[in-house]
């Protein structure tokens, strides 16, 4: 599978994640977040983490850090994205749980001023980095987590103040108007992230509308096809340093509900 990873630049770090800035030798680091929808990029709100999953923090060169899987890393070192074939130089580790709160850059989002790393419960160590950026307009999976977020932000250990100011953002016109996650969301009666076979059909529908009959409304491509408008958008971030190409191994499991 051919992702995009999209570097969120770590802006101030959650205090249980503080120590790593001793760590990284003065690197900036970048939570990575793998994407098969970099037109989205846009309408970032958050980022997810999985609060049981493992992180670390991998020296990229002597200016750069990833934080992500120690999976995925692995996978970056036999793609020419670091120096050394195959060769990984660890600087850190976290778990999950400890960077909710961490504020991060989102490229291309309207909301420059940084977007907070939140939890979801569905994020799997198979896939991508472990890092998920969030898109709740075209995406079901984000846009029930975060409401469930602003519903219960004690229950899950989130200040709502995280979330404010970043409302989802109509980014694409399909069928089912210019929030299709949303739509299909209230279509399919989904109530929360823990409805998982409602939420991979409801993402299997936002897949289609979006790429067979989706149309930009917003940035550069704003009037394409969400067909035309994908390359272009992810060629103009590798173009500008905040995006890479990353490839997935055939042959792993990654579907979320099996
Ligand atoms: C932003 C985005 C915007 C995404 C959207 C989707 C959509 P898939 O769909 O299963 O093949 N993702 C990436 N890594 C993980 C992970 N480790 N665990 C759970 N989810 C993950 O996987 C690719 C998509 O799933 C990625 O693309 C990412 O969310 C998420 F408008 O990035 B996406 C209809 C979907 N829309």
């Amino acid at each position: 599978q051919e992702f995009t990873g999209i570097k969120l630049e770590v802006l101030e770090w959650a205090p249980n994640a503080e120590a790593i800035k001793s760590k990284v030798g003065g690197r900036k680091v970048y939570m990575v977040a793998a994407t098969l929808r970099p037109e989205t990029m846009y309408g970032q709100t958050n980022c997810f983490v999985g609060t049981n999953l493992k992180y670390g923090v991998y020296a990229v060169n002597d200016a750069e850090a990833f934080l992500c899987t120690h999976r995925a890393m692995r996978n970056m070192t036999f793609q020419k994205i670091t120096k050394e074939h195959g060769v990984i130089e660890q600087l850190s580790e976290i778990e999950g749980r400890d960077l909710v709160g961490t504020k991060v850059s989102a490229p291309y989002s309207v909301y420059t001023q940084g977007v907070y790393v939140l939890p979801m419960d569905g994020v799997l160590a198979t896939k991508g980095t472990g890092v998920v950026t969030s898109v709740p307009s075209d995406s079901p999976d984000d846009w029930v987590t975060v409401a469930d977020l602003r519903k219960k932000p004690e229950y899950y250990g989130v200040n709502p103040d995280w979330l404010a100011g970043r409302e989802a953002v109509p980014l694409i016109k399909t069928s089912y108007g210019d929030m299709v996650a949303a739509e299909v969301v209230k279509k399919l009666k989904i109530n929360s992230q823990k409805d998982t076979k409602q939420l991979a059909e409801a993402k299997e529908i936002a897949y289609k509308e979006g790429f067979y009959s989706g149309v930009m409304l917003i940035g550069k491509y704003k009037g394409e096809t969400v067909q035309d408008a994908k390359p272009k958008a992810r060629a103009d971030m590798i173009a500008e340093g905040l995006a890479f190409a990353y490839a997935e191994p055939e042959g792993v499991v990654t579907s979320r509900s099996g």
